[in-house]
């Protein structure tokens, strides 16, 4: 190989303190594993001798433990953007240990290449295969990768024989002109490819090899419950009510369903759904239950920006490349998650709230307004893109202590005009065309646990008639209710 073939330990020593660093990947799929944990070994020694040591940290969304974990223990991490979903890294943000900034994702790609966040000193890309004219085909996540490698001083490849070369082809590397030299990007179909299966570097700015075979350890799901269930079966029952109607047309369209245990489960009650026929997907994360529905050809075709699977469901992917290579795709956030693409493929998007509140404005990052969880993700580039804008969430958490539907929420990602639809395993909101106070009735008659239906109806009498009948000094009540007695069904109106 006419590249430095070395340890991820003397790789490390390309860093310095201060450093922009991009890493390839989306979640833990295609994301380094054995050079950060190398850097955060390093930082450890630095700080040791009394030096100081930190990067800043850009990806394309969340990674594994071997990144944000090990570089937060070792307190290597100054900033970080534009998504995260790890425990150590989550407590250091929420103590503001860590600058973090939460952001659509689409948009890191082209704020980097906008010059944003001044230079991007190293990358370090997670490769299949790499040949001399530096030619690198990727692994199972792309994230911002393209941007950071046109962008980087140097970069470092660890080349991860874990993933094989035959994965050659599922890829599709497009980066848009930049303003004012942008034109539309052609996709018109989940199928369609716009760029090149390779990504091309300038082979002299690669610096490094550092070869591994570590899997992706991408965690599992809570098994689906009976609410979770009941929120899928909700879910699919209005698409499928939609088709019938006409509002979707009889082709059907393209799914994006988000992260976590909810979006699990409505990907499996969509599965199940005879009323529907077999779909696509422009997503963004790939998860299992989507490998597990191409088999049974209940999804036709899927395009996302990873293939975040659970090491066995990774391992039958690559053990039937042929099959998968004709039905999987994988593109940059920039593209998978790209406005123009969404409204012109016309998405039914499915995003889970943490909180929303009974006007359709949606909270899906904080914490009772302060605390991070994890990020607003790709859901914002979707939810106000889409052909119908869906958000679930269930109706009472921590054993109906809290109702995720309140009168206000406490902090807004998405607000009232971008949010079609709100489902819990209650019931159906179909918040389209309707005014404020519709909006407030459709919400608590649908959608919330009779446990607070009362309480909820209670605050709407506060207020006299006006547009948005909120009655401010009461807004949180329910929220400091849960601060002070930790139940809000404890909740008073003065
Ligand atoms: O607490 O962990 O102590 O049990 O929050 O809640 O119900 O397990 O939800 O795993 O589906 O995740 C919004 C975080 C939901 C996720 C969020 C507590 C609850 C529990 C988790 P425990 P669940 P899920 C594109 C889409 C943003 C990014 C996105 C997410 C824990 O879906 O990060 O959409 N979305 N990306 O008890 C206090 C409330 C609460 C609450 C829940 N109102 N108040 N605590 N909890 N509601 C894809 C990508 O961007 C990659």
């Amino acid at each position: 190989m006419a590249y430095n073939v070395m340890t991820a330990d003397e790789a490390a020593r390309f860093f310095k303190n201060g450093d922009n660093v991009g890493f390839s990947g989306f979640t833990a799929a295609g994301a380094p594993k054995v050079v950060p944990t190398a850097v955060a070994k390093m930082a450890e020694e630095e700080h040791a001798k009394g030096n100081e040591f930190k990067i800043n940290i850009f990806t394309g969304a969340s990674t594994g433990d071997a990144l944000d974990g090990a570089l937060t223990r070792a307190n290597a991490v100054n900033f970080r953007t534009p998504y995260q979903s790890n425990k150590d890294l989550r407590n250091s943000l929420n103590a503001q240990d860590i600058h973090y900034a939460d952001m659509h994702l689409s948009q890191l790609g082209q704020d980097l290449r906008y010059g944003f966040y001044g230079k991007v000193n190293m990358a370090v890309i997670e490769a299949a295969d790499i040949n001399e004219e530096g030619e690198i085909i990727l692994t199972s996540g792309v994230g911002i990768t393209p941007t950071i490698a046109l962008l980087a001083d140097k970069i470092i490849i660890e080349l991860n024989s874990k993933h094989p070369k035959e994965i050659r082809g599922m890829h599709d590397i497009y980066v848009p002109n930049d303003p004012p030299y942008r034109k539309e990007i052609p996709i018109y179909t989940v199928k369609d490819r716009a760029g090149s299966p390779v990504l091309k570097v300038d082979p002299k700015k690669i610096v490094a090899v550092v070869e591994t075979n570590l899997s992706n350890k991408v965690e599992g799901f809570t098994p689906i419950d009976e609410v979770t269930a009941k929120i899928g079966e909700n879910v699919a029952a209005f698409l499928a009510d939609q088709l019938k109607k006409g509002i979707i047309p009889k082709e059907f369209l393209p799914i994006q369903s988000g992260v976590g245990n909810v979006a699990n489960a409505v990907l499996g009650s969509l599965g199940k759904n005879k009323d529907i026929p077999a779909f696509t997907m422009y997503t963004e994360v790939i998860q299992d239950a989507v490998i597990d529905l191409m088999k049974e050809g209940r999804i036709s075709f899927a395009s996302g920006c990873s293939l975040t699977l659970s090491d066995p469901v990774m391992d039958e992917v690559y053990d039937n490349l042929p099959f998968f290579k004709e039905r999987l795709i994988l593109r940059p956030i920039e593209i998978s998650n790209n406005p123009e693409i969404i409204r012109r493929l016309g998405l039914l998007t499915i995003n889970t709230a943490l909180e929303a509140d009974i006007f359709g404005n949606i909270n899906s990052t904080h914490v009772l307004g302060t605390k991070m969880m994890n990020g607003i993700g790709g859901s914002g580039d979707f939810t106000r893109n889409a052909y119908i804008s869906i958000f679930t969430c269930p109706s009472i958490q921590k054993d109906g202590k809290i109702s995720p539907i309140v009168p206000m929420v406490s902090h807004t990602d998405h607000s009232e005009h971008s949010v079609k639809v709100l489902i819990t395993e209650q019931g159906i909101a179909d918040l389209r065309g309707k005014s404020p106070i519709q909006r407030a009735e459709t919400i608590i008659e649908n959608c919330v646990h009779p446990y607070y239906k009362e309480l909820l109806w209670d605050y709407l009498k506060l207020s006299k008639k006006l547009h948005t009948p909120h009655t401010l000094n009461a807004a949180f009540a329910m929220h400091n209710e849960f601060a002070k007695s930790g139940d809000m069904r404890n909740t008073k109106w003065e």
